[in-house]
């Protein structure tokens, strides 16, 4: 399969869908696939008419971890010079929502793919978990970090130190799932959440994604700076003067992004 065949791209109304295509091994993550979810994102970043995100698999699963394979037969320092963290800062650095539909499995480097995302959808029947203990290695693409962050510290050890796989109700009673909804909806439900944000101001939707983020690690009296400071810069743009005027005008608004 070449590489731009890995990824199937579409773009819907100021969504940008990006479908992981490796069906044969769960959309196990190897280093072609990597690089091309995050040339693609890198690519609708720069994007004006793209306004949020979908990342999704297919039926059996979002992806089933790093492609094990691949990374049986390496050692530290080619780990090393893989800078996978480079690599994915395309997707951390995504300015606009990103919101990963979940099907099937998510598991190691598939989970902290789903966990780089905004908001999780997932069907009733897929499956999470931090498996990589099980094969010698640890999470290594925010498994710990990030997922101790999103579910707190006892569910995230629970989680990574067992290596089991949970159900995504579980998932959702933790706080890592978002959205939880039959398997057949879960992609229509992203592209409704995707189209609702889409439609909003873009600046306004960018700066909450920016603080959140950015706030949650640092001090509260940092991050409530942040918010103010993110609130007053909206102040300046014709969209707040549009959305106001709309509300008090009793009309629909139409926004620009300025
Ligand atoms: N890597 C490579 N191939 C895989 C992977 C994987 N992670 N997962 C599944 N496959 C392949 C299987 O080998 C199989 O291939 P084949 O048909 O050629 O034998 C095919 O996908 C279908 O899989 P199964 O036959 O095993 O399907 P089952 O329904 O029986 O089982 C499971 C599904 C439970 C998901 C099972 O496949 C499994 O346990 N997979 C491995 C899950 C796992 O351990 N994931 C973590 C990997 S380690 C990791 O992610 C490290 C992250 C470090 C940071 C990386 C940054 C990206």
């Amino acid at each position: 399969m070449s590489e731009q065949d890995l990824v199937h791209l579409e773009k819907q109304d100021g969504v940008a869908v990006i479908r992981l295509n490796r069906p044969d091994v769960l959309n196990a993550l190897n280093m072609p696939l990597r690089r091309r979810v995050a040339e693609v994102f890198e690519s609708f970043s720069a994007q004006d008419d793209v306004r949020a995100v979908v990342l999704t698999g297919d039926e059996r699963a979002f992806a089933a971890g790093a492609d094990i394979a691949d990374m049986s037969k390496i050692g530290a320092i080619e780990m090393y010079l893989r800078y996978n963290e480079r690599i994915w800062g395309a997707i951390a650095g995504c300015p606009y929502p990103v919101i990963a539909a979940v099907n099937g499995y998510a598991l190691g480097g598939g989970m902290e793919l789903a966990m780089h995302a905004d908001i999780i959808v997932s069907g009733r029947s897929a499956k999470f978990g931090q498996p990589e203990v099980k094969v010698g290695i640890m999470p290594g693409a925010g498994g710990t970090q990030r997922l101790t962050r999103a579910v707190g510290k006892f569910n995230a050890m629970r989680l990574c130190l067992t290596g089991e796989i949970i159900s995504a109700e579980k998932a959702h009673a933790m706080g890592l799932v978002s959205d939880l909804v039959d398997d057949d909806k879960v992609f229509d439900h992203a592209m409704s959440l995707a189209k609702q944000i889409a439609s909003l101001p873009p600046i306004a939707v960018q700066q909450v994604k920016e603080v959140i983020l950015h706030g949650q690690d640092a001090s509260l009296g940092a991050a409530l700076a942040l918010e103010r400071k993110a609130l007053q810069i909206l102040f300046a743009s014709a969209d707040k003067h549009e959305g106001m005027a709309a509300f008090l005008e009793k009309r629909s608004p139409t926004y620009i992004g300025r």
